[in-house]
């Protein structure tokens, strides 16, 4: 409802003469796109679409609901969440991938714009495939595990992403709304709530902690 409220302002009103168009009288500006999700958490069963991976910090039966209203040119993303802890902060963000049986499933943050290095489909850069003949295992730094978030705040930030991190009230409940001027391509397919709040310092941005539910988003 609120979406419709919204639009009527910039309907123009022909017989007041107040419409103007550099393109000479073309189609009218096309409806906002709204697509919406919302779920009741659960601990996962196969199709679920709104998961608990951890009942003490989302509670069985919390309810959360996630709309996206896109334009030609921007984006607004509204969630609201009832049924966690009182009083207290989550990371929210939106995620590349539906949920899954484990908290990984969700996939990285959607970015808008992608670090180079992370493009899909991107080469892997070169570099030596093997380290010194001389090095001694004392010195061979240890495997880098794959990074589940991007590091780098140039890319991992509420501008290039979308962080809805909210902090509940009393009762339970909160919510956040994030806008930016671009749209949804590919759309994201998740939601993630985590344990704490959005880091931003570099080397952490975008770190929220342990994931602890996850809200499938339609495709
Ligand atoms: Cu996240």
């Amino acid at each position: 409802m609120h979406s419709v409220t919204k639009i009527l302002p910039f309907v123009c009103v022909a017989l007041a003469g107040g419409c103007t168009s550099s393109a000479g009288g073309a189609a009218p500006a096309p409806s906002p796109r709204v697509s919406s999700a919302t779920g009741t958490f659960a601990p996962y069963t196969p199709g679920a679409t709104a998961i608990t991976y951890d009942p003490a910090l989302v509670p069985d039966g919390a309810v959360a609901t996630l709309s996206i209203t896109e334009t030609s040119s921007d984006s607004r993303v509204w969630f609201t969440v009832a049924g966690l802890l009182p009083n207290r902060t989550y990371g929210v963000h939106l995620h590349t991938n539906p949920c899954g049986a484990t908290p990984d499933a969700a996939g990285p943050h959607f970015q808008h714009r992608h670090p180079p290095a992370t493009q899909p489909n991107a080469p892997s850069p070169p570099g030596p495939v093997s380290p010194p003949q001389t090095a001694s295992p004392a010195v061979t730094p240890p495997e880098t595990p794959a990074a589940p978030m991007k590091a780098d705040p140039s890319y991992a930030n509420p501008q290039n992403e979308v962080w809805l991190d909210v902090t509940t009230r009393a009762d339970g409940r909160g919510s956040a709304v994030a806008t930016h001027p671009w749209t949804f391509d590919p759309a994201p397919r998740s939601l993630v709530i985590h344990a704490t709040a959005t880091k931003t310092a570099d080397g952490q941005a975008g770190d929220a902690g342990p994931r602890v539910a996850c809200l499938t988003l339609p495709a």
